[in-house]
Order: structure tokens, then sequence, then C-alpha cells
């Protein structure tokens, strides 16, 4: 018996929460169910874990290359403010669950799992349920079941005392919210990649899908109804000079060192010098060269994606031809800007980062209780997506303002409930598009109608895929299971 126990833990803490393995594993499973020889499983394995651990350096460098630089901003300016940043937001729930609600952070981590099988069995039985898609990265879970467990004790204080009835009200809502959620993007991503067989699944997957409908419907052709010329960042025809801004490499690099150059000489150098990050003399080389780092790193995480996709698709087959049918993997939002117009990321995120800025000014100016600075990772990680996406549907328009008014919404939504909730007290919040909208939602439902705000709450959410799948359901599973065929069977539709 403590073996399996002690197998449990391993699996938990080694693979289902470090998404590189948790691919590999995956890959592993995948190619096995399919009868792969071994040395090509193990060399698919080896694909899969290596890839993604070279994506993460990318998305870590990234990370920990920019996130200080925002951060400054607080303290240069002295404001008391809460970080929007999932790791600040996981450091918050930590530090203040205990005092607030009495109650300790394990039973998040238990939550986790039990919402990653419910997650489970909605695929597996996706006849009923039409979720295609499974929830694979693990550390993103480990901040959403945090958050969630603090957003649920807050909005149901009757819970507090009712562990059982807790942790089930807790798994279906965010384990629902994994397979709706993660579902929501597959059309998206089907679209973007050419039928590469996977689905978001992380912080912005209701943002992506609200992206992909608004760029259609209000720069796009709205599904073919409209004529109109959607020009795609990609198709830009650049004359002279700007002409170097087609290579995504030259224009991140370029328009980092603006955006950067001018937030740093805000921040000053004395801040760089005292913090340790600055070990050289003259502050302008190390600007452009803190600047010239995210073209560098955005590179690697490409190289990442590239690496490991294909094993990660293809082995999949195996698990949806055996276990989970008609189903696809819901990765890392980076995995998708291997995809698409790579310069759609930077412009999504210069956008982004403008209506955050906008935002945040407009909440000192109006005296919000509640002060937010924006944190690396939703700025970047969610508006890169949400523009790519928006780019493909609606082009440049679509992928300057769609980002733009998501930034506006993550600082207004993320005061608004990091204040309401408590958690801006503790320093930082999740601050990931879904958790500035829908699930500030969610939270004013259960807060105000308790047990009727559950039933609501998961009844939307189960709607949400049934809806979809009515649109169009010759091609719902199509689309996952043979992608060519469903281009057919679109072409055919529109003709
Ligand atoms: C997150 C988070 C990260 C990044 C990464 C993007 O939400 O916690 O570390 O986004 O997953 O690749």
């Amino acid at each position: 018996m403590s073996i399996l126990v002690e197998i449990w833990k391993f699996f938990t803490t080694y693979i289902l929460r470090q998404a590189p393995y948790m691919v590999g594993f995956l890959t592993l499973i995948g190619y096995c169910l399919m009868g792969k020889k071994w040395y090509e499983t193990l060399s698919g394995t080896i694909k899969a874990i290596v890839g993604f651990l070279i994506l993460n350096a990318g998305s870590g460098g990234l990370t920990s290359n920019f996130r200080p630089i925002l951060a400054g901003l607080r303290e240069r300016f002295n404001l008391n403010a809460a970080v929007i940043d999932p790791y600040y937001g996981q450091n918050a729930v930590e530090a203040g669950v205990e005092e607030v609600f009495g109650k300790g952070f394990s039973q998040a981590l238990t939550l986790l799992l039990i919402a990653f099988i419910v997650n489970i069995l909605l695929v597996r039985f996706n006849k009923i349920t039409k979720c295609r898609s499974l929830f694979t990265t693990g550390h993103v879970q480990v901040q959403q079941a945090a958050t969630a467990y603090w957003l649920i004790l807050f909005a149901l204080p009757a819970l507090r005392n009712n562990d059982m009835t807790l942790l089930i009200v807790m798994a279906v809502i965010l384990g629902s919210y994994w397979a709706v959620g993660s579902n929501l993007t597959v059309k998206p991503m089907q679209e973007l990649t050419d039928g590469a067989g996977f689905a978001i699944a992380h912080q912005q997957m209701f943002g992506i899908r609200l992206a992909y409908i608004l760029a259609d419907k209000l720069f796009g052709t709205d599904g073919g109804k409209k004529k109109r010329e959607v020009k795609k960042v990609g198709e830009m025809e650049m004359p002279g000079f700007f002409s170097i801004f087609n290579e995504n490499m030259v224009c991140t690099a370029i328009l980092m060192t603006v955006f950067f150059g001018i937030i740093m000489m805000v921040i000053g150098k004395d801040f760089f010098v005292e913090n340790g990050s600055m070990k050289v003399d003259s502050f302008g080389f190390y600007i452009i060269n803190t600047s010239l780092q995210f073209a560098v790193y955005l590179a690697i995480l490409q190289l990442g994606v590239r690496t490991f996709v294909t094993e990660l698709t293809a082995s999949f087959q195996g698990i949806a031809d055996k276990l989970l049918p008609a189903s696809v993997p819901g990765v890392d939002c980076a995995v998708c800007y291997g995809f698409g117009d790579s310069n759609a990321v930077t412009f999504g995120f210069l956008a982004g980062l403008t209506g955050q800025i906008v935002a945040i000014l407009a909440l000192i100016v109006m005296g919000s209780p509640t002060i937010i600075i924006c944190g690396f990772v939703p700025v970047f990680f969610d508006n890169a997506t949400i523009g790519l996406v928006a780019n493909e549907k609606g082009g440049l328009k679509a992928c300057l303002i769609i980002p733009f008014l998501s930034g506006l919404i993550q600082v207004f939504g993320a005061a608004f409930i990091s204040g309401w909730v408590g958690l801006a007290n503790y320093g930082g919040y999740l601050g990931m598009f879904d958790w500035d909208t829908v699930w500030p939602c969610f939270t004013v439902l259960m807060h105000y109608l308790g047990y009727i705000g559950i039933a609501i709450v998961v009844v939307i959410l189960f709607a949400l895929p049934q809806l979809e799948y009515r649109q169009d359901p010759e091609g719902y599973f199509l689309i996952t299971e043979d992608y060519e065929a469903y281009k057919e069977h679109i072409a055919k539709k529109n003709a």
C-alpha cells in the first residue's frame, strides 16, 4: 500500500505538476498505445520533454528578465499596489489563506487532483459532454487551484466548515472550467495552425474565443457574411526602411528597445544599480542589451515549440483512439507562438501593455482603493496569444485593438476582484485574462446567490460546448479527428 502511495506522490509531484514531464508522459503513453517500436517511443518522448524544456527556457527567460522591470515601476513610484502575476498570486493565497479563512493551503492541491479527474471524465464521455480537450499544463493548474480555492472560500462562507462539500463544489467548477475553456480554443487553434491538433490549456481560454469572435465580427469577414479585405500582419507591405519590420527578430528587437528603453529610463539607472541587475557602467548599453534579450528568448521559445509539438500531437492520436475519443491535448499558450504571423505576438503584447498602462493611470486618477501594477506574465502571454488569434481572423487592426482592450479589462477586472476578495492585501493576484473576467463573474454569482449561483455557473459551463456543437454537429468532432476532411466539409457548407 505504502509503495502505491509513494508512486502516486512521485507522479503528482514530478509529472502531473511539471508540464514538460507531463507532455513526455502523454507522448510515451500515446506511442505505446499506438504500438510504436520501443526506440521510436523513446526518441519521441525525449524530444517531447527536451522540446518543452527549451520552451520553458524561452518563456522563463522572458519572465525573469522583464518581470523585475515592470515591477520596478511599483517601487519607483512608491505605489502600494497589487502585482498581477500568477506567481505573486499564488504566493498571496499561500500567505493569506490561513489568516483569512483559517484553512491550510494543502487542500488546494487535493482540489487540483480531483478537478483533473473531472476534466478526464468530461472528455471521456464527450459524446454527451462535447468536451474535446485535456488540460496538461500542471504549473498553471496549481496557480488556478490556489486562486479558485480563495475565490470560492470567499464567495461561499457556508462551505468553510464543510470540507467534503467544499472539495466537490470546487472540483466540479474548476474541472469543468478546464474542460470547457480549453474546448473553446479548439477551433481557433485548429484554424491558426492548419490542424496541428492541439488546444490551449492556459489562463486566457475564454479570452481566446472572445478575441476570435470579435476579430471576425468587427474586423474580419463575419463568418464569410461580409466582403471585407483582411490584411494580416504578415501580409503588410512595408516600404523602404520599414520593410525590416517584416523580419520578426528585427521587429521585436527594435520595438522592445524603444518600449523597454522608455520604461527603464522612467525607472532610472539607480534602481537597476541598486538591485544588482546592472553590472556595466553604461546605462544605454544596459538598456539595449536587456531589450535585445526579448528577441533572443522568443526565438528560443519558438525552437522549443518546433521540437516537441509534432511528437506530442502525433502520439496523442494513440490516446484519442484508445482512451479519450476525438480529443486533443491542451497545452501552454506559448505553443501557438510557433504558428501564424510571429509579429502578431509582438504587436499583441505591445498593444496590451499600452492598454494596461492607460488603465493603471486611470485607476490612479480615479483614486481607486486598489492600484494594480502590470506583471509580465499576464501582459505578455495573454495579449500575445490574443493578438495572434485576433490577427488571424481580423488582421492588423484586430491585432492591435483587441489586445489593447484586453489590457484595459485585465487591470480593471483585477483591481475589482483582488480588492473585493482581499487578495490585494497580500500583494498580488493571478491576473490573467479569464481570472479578470470569467472568474470574477462566477464569484459574484456564487457570493450573492449561494447554491443557486453554483448551479448557474455549472449550467453555463456545461452549456457552452453544447451550443458550439449545435452550430455544426457534423464538423464538431471532425475538426479534431480529420482536419483535412473538416476543411472540405466547411468548403461544401459555404458553397
Ligand atoms: C503562466 C505561467 C507561466 C507562463 C508560461 C507561459 O501563466 O505561470 O510561467 O504563463 O506558462 O509559457
